[in-house]
């Protein structure tokens, strides 16, 4: 997809750096005029921090709430297969713009894979609700992409082989993340689950500690599955790990 096209489905995309610290890794990806960059912590966690413009983002909110029904307590949905999102203008360019993060991977086989995803996973979550630290299952492909929308959330990187390495990874409303190699395998992931209903936020442009409220949120995840995996719905396993307190990190 070239800029022009995803300009056409996003409007103007700014290319304004001043946010961009030295030390990360930037590509401008000139396929689709995404900033995207490599945390400098993390090999292998591709970020963009406008992924999707406040404008889509408000387009998008009523189509992605559809997946859930907070009442009944329903605060994930998972979709397989080729028609992952709605059939909207803004659904296309949301996985044209996840598929424009795998093309910054340097394995060709993630850059080129067709279809790019064929598994979603839809979260909603409260205030107090959050994700339990884990790396996602063997079962999916590396090049895991996840959207935030609505508000600010911190992610836990964990490095499994030296627990006391921990990277919060602030992920704001519009935002993107790749998780690739290191990041995928080698590294768990996790949303704080707690009372506190403010998270402190270190801001690397003001180097200053923010207070933000923790608010409702919703992600989206896309993955592919690996070739020749029975999937038994009834297995659940997110479900299993979703909203529960971990007993140590
Ligand atoms: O909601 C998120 O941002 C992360 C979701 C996630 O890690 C998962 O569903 O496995």
């Amino acid at each position: 997809m070239c800029a022009t096209q995803l300009e056409d489905l996003f409007g103007e995309i700014s290319d304004d750096e001043s946010n961009v610290t030295d030390n990360e890794h930037h590509v401008n990806n000139s396929r689709s005029k995404l900033e995207v960059y490599e945390h400098s912590q993390i090999a292998g966690l591709w970020c963009c921090d406008i992924a999707v413009p406040p404008a889509q983002q408000a387009l998008l909110e009523p189509q992605l709430r559809r997946f859930f029904v907070p009442n009944l307590g329903q605060n994930q949905a998972m979709r397989f297969g080729q028609e992952l999102l709605p059939p909207s203008h803004e659904c296309r360019a949301l996985l044209e713009t996840a598929t424009a993060m795998l093309a910054n991977l340097s394995s060709e086989v993630l850059q080129h894979r067709d279809p790019a995803f064929d598994q979603l996973i839809a979260n909603h979550y409260g205030p107090s609700e959050g994700i339990v630290a884990h790396t996602d299952l063997p079962r999916f492909e590396d090049g895991i992409v996840i959207f935030s929308f609505l508000s600010t959330r911190i992610m836990r990187f964990v490095m499994i082989s030296q627990p006391h390495t921990q990277i919060d990874v602030v992920l704001r409303p519009g935002s993107c993340v790749c998780l690739s190699g290191d990041a995928r395998y080698k590294w768990t992931h996790a949303l704080e689950i707690s009372d506190d209903l403010e998270e402190l936020i270190f801001d690397k442009n003001t180097n200053e500690w923010t207070q933000f409220p923790k608010e409702e949120r919703i992600s989206i995840t896309l993955r592919k599955m690996k070739p020749n995996q029975i999937f038994d719905m009834k297995e659940n396993v997110y479900c299993e790990y979703r909203f529960t307190i971990p007993d140590t990190l």
